[in-house]
């Protein structure tokens, strides 16, 4: 038995000193790009992130909508593997049918299905238009557009056709395939559409511009995408059903995997990279995890692994540290593993891109956990927390909350995550609600604001940078106190003056 001698501590015992900020040292110049798979030290990794922010292998988390919007705004989903093997497939190629741009129509009906069908069809979505095709699909030959702008239900019959109300196809301006995102762009704005139908010489519907997509590029820029322009999505494997998962999620286009488990410091997790090499060498990309210390790091670093993932007990819905008193504070855990990710590069010339999973309760925990010298987080109640996660939007009183459940509560069952091998025996999770926060894109610009603003601060235009030249300092037990005394203060009375 042994006891280590360093405290185990979380993000929020530590605060950053600021730098010198020099005069090119500007939010503007900030470059938050990470890399996501191993590489040799001084070169570019195959894969790449433009934001350091990937959405945790949930079912309540990573749905082909959420990733399709962290594609847009420069991260990654991993799409999570407690599901049959051709559902999570089907989840990854959902995505991968979707260009930058050019998207994949997802709200989309029969002429003949009434305006009331339409518009519950929108209310679910949270949409306002859909797009008629003769079957229905998004694959069907294109008649016309629907959206709430075109009826109301006290002027018009809710039990009428759709095709009572549409826009027709002849009074549509339309593209042809081969049109390219800038010719599309322009129509757009020339012809002032918010959707530009995209549709082949047989009348078929190929997919969908929206004005709302180029707004988002401008805003972001750097979309997570495939050579082909595809957005790029990731997908959780376990170390049980790898032999038939991996193959299914390669063909569906799924762009790098991910060992989903709480302890990754086991044979298995060997055992499935030496199974990828030696069946894709490095055409397939996996990272593996998760450890919580240098030992573990070394470990599925010499297996093979593209990067590895630190992090037990500290998601926010977990109760792994409670059921089995084993777990490590982020922050201890990230410092240990990033002193080995260095001496391992050091030693081979490789370097081992670092993701910190689970425990970032706020903004200022990302900048952190990323000066710590993480390469990029994996984050699970924050994205859950956004209009485009899969869970239900709830209201209690004048709050909306979205439903956020652990993979290790009984409701998820996720049993392969948690090792136990006859079913889930106990429960390593909690099944709960957080707040609702709104459209993905939003919050995100928020949060990248302030973490560019804490680089910033630190004199720091690269994550390099940010972590080679980070001071920070721990803050006492009466700093938190008194931290807390002073949100109280900053809080006035209901009905006081400013
Ligand atoms: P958080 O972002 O703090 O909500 O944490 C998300 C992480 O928590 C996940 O990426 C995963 O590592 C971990 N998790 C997921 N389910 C459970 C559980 O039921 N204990 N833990």
């Amino acid at each position: 038995m042994q006891i280590l001698s360093e405290i185990s501590r979380t993000f929020g015992e530590y605060l950053l000193v600021p730098n010198l900020t020099t005069a090119n040292c500007t939010p503007e110049a900030v470059d938050l790009s990470a890399p996501l798979t191993r590489h040799p030290v001084g070169e570019s990794a195959q894969i790449r992130i433009a934001i350091p922010m990937v959405s945790a292998v949930m079912e309540a988390v990573s749905s082909p909508r959420l990733a399709i919007a962290i594609a847009q705004a420069g991260g990654l989903s991993f799409v999570h593997q407690n599901q049959p093997i051709a559902q999570q497939a089907e989840m990854v190629a959902a995505v991968k049918r979707n260009k930058a741009g050019f998207r994949h129509s997802e709200i989309n009906i029969r002429p003949t299905a009434t305006l009331a069908e339409v518009a519950a069809l929108l209310e679910q979505a949270e949409r306002d238009i859909a797009v008629v095709t003769d079957d229905g699909s998004p694959t069907g030959r294109f008649l016309g557009l629907i959206s709430l702008r075109d009826f109301h239900p006290q002027r018009h019959d809710l039990n009428a056709g759709v095709e009572t109300r549409m826009r027709a196809k002849a009074d549509l301006v339309v593209a042809p395939p081969t049109i390219s995102l800038s010719e599309a762009n322009t129509l757009l704005w020339d012809q002032r559409l918010d959707v530009l139908p995209v549709v082949d010489n047989q009348g078929r519907l190929a997919s969908v511009v929206l004005r709302r997509d180029y707004e988002l590029h401008k805003r972001f820029r750097n979309e997570s995408v495939d050579d082909d322009k595809r957005f790029r999505v990731g997908a959780g494997v376990n170390t049980r059903d790898y032999r038939d998962r991996i193959p299914a999620l390669v063909e569906a286009g799924a762009d790098i995997l991910c060992l989903d488990s709480s302890d990754g410091y086991s044979v298995y997790q060997s055992d499935v990279l030496d199974w990828v090499r030696s069946t894709y060498g490095q055409n397939v990309r996996i990272g593996a995890g998760n450890v919580v210390d240098g030992r573990g790091f070394r470990y599925l670093a010499d297996a093979g692994a593209d990067f590895v993932k630190i992090g037990i007990g500290g998601g926010s819905i977990c109760i792994t540290r409670d059921a089995k008193g084993i777990g490590r504070g982020q922050a201890s855990a990230v410092l240990d593993v990033v002193r080995e990710r260095d001496r391992y590069a050091g030693e081979t010339g490789e370097y081992v891109p670092l993701c910190s999973d689970g425990g970032i309760l706020q903004d200022s925990h990302m900048a952190i956990a990323l000066a710590f010298g993480a390469d990029f987080l994996m984050l699970g109640r924050y994205f859950a927390r956004f209009e485009e996660s899969p869970s239900a939007l709830v209201r209690v009183d004048d709050q909306f909350f979205k439903e956020y459940w652990g993979e290790g509560s009984a409701r998820a069952r996720n049993a392969a995550r948690y090792g136990q091998a006859s079913g889930l025996l106990f429960e390593e999770g909690v099944d709960g609600y957080v707040p609702y926060a709104g459209r993905l894109d939003e919050n995100v610009s928020v949060t990248l604001a302030k973490i560019k603003a804490t680089m910033v601060s630190c004199g720091s235009i690269t994550l390099r940078q940010f972590h080679d030249s980070a001071t920070l300092v721990e803050v006492s037990h009466q700093s938190f106190l008194q931290n807390s005394q002073d949100i109280r203060l900053r809080e006035r009375p209901s009905g006081g003056r400013t």
